[in-house]
């Protein structure tokens, strides 16, 4: 069953058929243990929907009230990235020892005011000079810390000012529009499989600037794992979201541009595009 936030309410598609779920708030759905069944049980009386509903243009970020948190250097390839970028500011050697480390990093990364949906642009910070999106799984975790779906997120990155101190990592990772969510939410608490692809592809003028992917077989930690840290001293009435780390990273020599076309795809859930300003 897949979730989306549309222009017309939510919008639910099950078995390829399209229905507006009336009297349903989207933190409601979120928070609860499951709400699949719930979802099944409004469904009776809800009316079906066209496939315009969930246009590109229709669709908003599948967020309410939650908070946005990301998990960090849970890829090789991160903590390789990272390590060479701080090395100059001597912060190189952190991104080892957590990437091993019994403790996740976690970072809060955005409240719903800062997120952006498919087709709205995400922003590049104005004093970095060294940009890049990171596509994430992202977690759609309910207010008993369970994992009730699955949603494609984009957590963009000043990688020169992190890379200048890692205390300047809220600077970095934090600000406007600096993160997307989207197109929708996968509701399963079913375990995504190792073979499930991350991909990312970057458009400048048409063309290909860049693209990559990787797999959950190279997510290094197990996604209740980080869900639970979150979870530890804390709590989220309406749910959350939880960002699970990047493990493609483009070359040292690419930074974003603006009018760039970020196309960031998850099979199963989807495409999530956004255009860089
Ligand atoms: O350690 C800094 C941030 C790491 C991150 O965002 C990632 O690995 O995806
Ligand atoms: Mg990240």
């Amino acid at each position: 069953m897949k979730l989306y936030r549309t222009a017309s309410g939510i919008v639910i598609e099950r078995e390829g058929v399209l229905s507006i779920v009336p009297g349903v708030e989207w933190d409601d759905i979120v928070a609860c243990d499951d709400p699949v069944p719930l979802l099944a049980r409004v469904l009776q009386n809800a009316e079906q929907a066209g496939p315009e509903a969930v246009a590109p243009a229709a669709l908003r970020a599948p967020i309410g009230t939650q908070e946005v948190w990301a998990a960090g250097v849970t890829y090789f390839r991160s903590r390789t990235a990272r390590m060479e970028e701080a090395k100059a500011g001597g912060g190189g050697d952190f991104y080892d020892r957590v990437y091993s480390a019994p403790r996740p990093e976690l970072f809060f990364k955005a409240t719903a005011r800062r997120v952006v949906g498919p087709g709205q642009p995400v922003r590049v910070r104005s004093d970095s000079r060294w940009s890049v999106p990171e596509p994430e799984l992202a977690l759609v975790i309910n207010a008993r810390g369970g994992i009730i779906g699955y949603t494609i997120g984009n957590d963009m990155s000043a990688r020169d000012i992190e890379g200048e101190n890692p205390l300047y990592l809220p600077q970095a990772k934090v600000y406007a529009e600096s993160c997307a969510l989207g197109p929708c939410v996968l509701l399963t608490t079913e375990r995504l499989p190792p073979d499930t692809a991350i991909e990312i592809t970057i458009r400048r003028d048409e063309a290909i600037e860049f693209e990559g992917a990787t797999s959950l077989a190279s997510l290094k930690r197990d996604v209740q794992e980080l869900a639970d840290y979150l979870f530890r001293d804390n709590s989220f009435p309406s749910g959350c979201m939880l960002l699970t780390g990047t493990g493609v990273v483009p070359p040292d020599t690419f930074s974003l541009q603006s009018g760039d076309v970020i196309a960031i795809t998850i099979p199963p859930i989807g495409t999530l595009e956004n255009t860089v300003r």
